[in-house]
């Protein structure tokens, strides 16, 4: 098949899976055309049978704001006509799913619209009244649509009231790159002193709730030498090292920004800290369990799909910290218990959400939309 993708080309859940689903795709021999206004962070070495098309934003006096939904829908015509695609398949309804019915409209319905809902454009953004009705015409219009896990399914239909088929296909891990096995050299530069080490990984969005990361840490370092390593960046980033310096634990964290080789920290950390407000999937935390980690989250929107509580993780209700960090201490201190959360979050990940599985999936899917 012949297939477009859109994504936003940033360090964020939706942008990784849509440029892993891409490259998986592309393997399995597929065409793959990402059309993006940059390149996705992950695309980041030359693949056969992927395509890059960037999406110009044309800057013009009376243009306050550049206009990006018909430029977007200007690059897919473009692309779609020149490549004979078969498949516009979107990430992220705001504005993809507008531009790409927008480009289908043009091109005469000669090419079909996946759009694939990953969560805060359902949950947060797509709630906001000035987009509403957009978003929902873009549920409606489109060819097909998926959403990362049942959850937002369900969120899915009843706020914007569909009257239509979600396919629901998790996301997914490699869980050949993401594998438990120490990375010495690096556990013994953050924690020298064999001290325990909590992760928290995420683009530091007020949902994530990052300062309850540095509150459950603070409660844990008291009774067991341990470290916080942060990874990531974003907009609460700059709070969170703050709170850091008022609790007086700066010399215990380590704020690592974005990083490519995720894997090898995620290997080096005991636990992976998830306090989210709303989270449809959480991708982190798969990858997280997918390296062996018990994680420890909210039980909000999809992570009950993901991280199973007594088993695979522990969950709680938003803002509990002091369960939090009572959990992380309770795996701390009985051996056995991590040991056997930790071979359990392993093979959850590769039972249910390795690539292998996963990407046949949306494959299946684009046949079914194809012949419809
Ligand atoms: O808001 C974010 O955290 C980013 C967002 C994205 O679209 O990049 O993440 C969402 O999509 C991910 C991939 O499907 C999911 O794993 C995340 O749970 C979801 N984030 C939220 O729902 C907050």
């Amino acid at each position: 098949m012949k297939i477009g993708i859109v994504c936003y080309p940033t360090y964020g859940g939706s942008g990784v899976v849509a440029t892993e689903l891409g490259k998986s795709l592309a393997t399995r021999g597929h065409e793959i055309h990402f059309i993006c206004y940059a390149v996705p962070t992950k695309l980041n070495k030359f693949l056969d049978n992927i395509y890059f098309h960037e999406v110009e934003l044309y800057q013009y006096p009376l243009f306050e704001f550049p206009i990006y939904t018909d430029a977007l829908a200007s690059r897919i015509i473009d692309v779609a006509r020149f490549n004979k695609l078969d498949i516009i398949h979107v990430h992220y309804a705001i504005p993809h799913a507008t531009s790409a019915i927008l480009a289908r409209t043009i091109l005469n319905n000669k090419i079909k619209v996946i759009t694939t809902l990953h969560g805060t454009d359902i949950t947060l953004v797509g709630l906001e009244p000035s987009f509403t009705p957009v978003v929902r015409f873009g549920i409606e219009a489109s060819d097909g649509v998926t959403a990362v896990s049942r959850y937002l399914r369900e969120t899915t239909i009843s706020t914007y009231n569909i009257n239509r088929e979600i396919e629901v296909i998790p996301n997914f891990v490699d869980t050949e790159i993401f594998k438990p096995g120490e990375n010495l050299e690096l556990r013994k530069k953050i924690a020298p002193k064999g001290e325990k080490i909590l992760i928290h990984v995420s683009n530091f969005r007020k949902v994530k709730r990052v300062q309850d990361v540095v509150k459950v840490f603070e409660i844990v370092r008291k009774k067991i030498p341990s470290k916080l390593v942060f990874v990531g960046d974003g907009p609460e980033r700059g709070d969170a090292e703050n709170l850091c310096r008022q609790l007086n634990i700066c010399d215990d964290v380590l704020f690592l920004g974005k990083q490519d080789a995720l894997h090898e920290i995620l290997c080096s950390a005991d636990v992976f800290i998830l306090p989210s407000q709303i989270e449809s999937f959480g991708l982190s935390a798969l990858e997280a369990m997918s390296c062996g980690l018990p994680v420890i989250a909210t039980n909000v929107g999809g992570l009950p799909e993901v991280v199973l509580h007594g088993e695979t993780g522990y969950l709680t209700e938003i803002g509990n910290i002091e369960r939090m960090a009572s959990y992380v201490i309770e795996l701390f201190e009985d051996k056995n218990k991590y040991r056997e959360f930790s071979e359990k979050a392993r093979e959850r990940a590769e039972k249910f959400f390795d690539k292998d599985l996963i990407v046949p999936k949306y494959e299946m899917f684009y046949e079914k939309i194809l012949n419809q």
